[in-house]
């Protein structure tokens, strides 16, 4: 996912579970990509789901498996602070790239 600053959308939905419901046991990468200015990003829980704010666009992770799927957070250049809230790492493998600066 690129950054969406500019554009109408204002947040994303991203279903990772089987189309019959219950996890798809496939490897999945979620990538989210901040700005290459300076990006306060939080990543909590929220009701079984990941909730990515503080970009333009939220971003909402549903049905993720902790054993397959990773959540990647990329915020580029600039003085970024990204905050993983120590639960999510119960719904999903979770990496945080600050960028080529930190
Ligand atoms: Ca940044
Ligand atoms: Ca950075």
């Amino acid at each position: 996912m690129n950054d969406l600053t500019g554009t109408d959308v204002k947040s994303v939905d991203v279903g990772l579970a089987a189309s019959g419901g219950g996890g798809d046991a496939s490897a999945d990468t979620v990538v989210v990509n901040g700005t290459t200015a300076p990006d306060k990003v939080k990543v909590a829980p929220s009701g079984g789901s990941v909730k990515v704010s503080g970009l333009a666009a939220q971003v909402r992770i549903t049905g993720a498996e902790p054993a397959n799927d990773t959540l990647r957070i990329q915020t580029l250049a600039g003085d970024d602070t990204v905050t993983v809230v120590p639960a999510v790492l119960a719904l999903i493998q979770t990496i945080v790239d600050l960028g080529p600066d930190e």
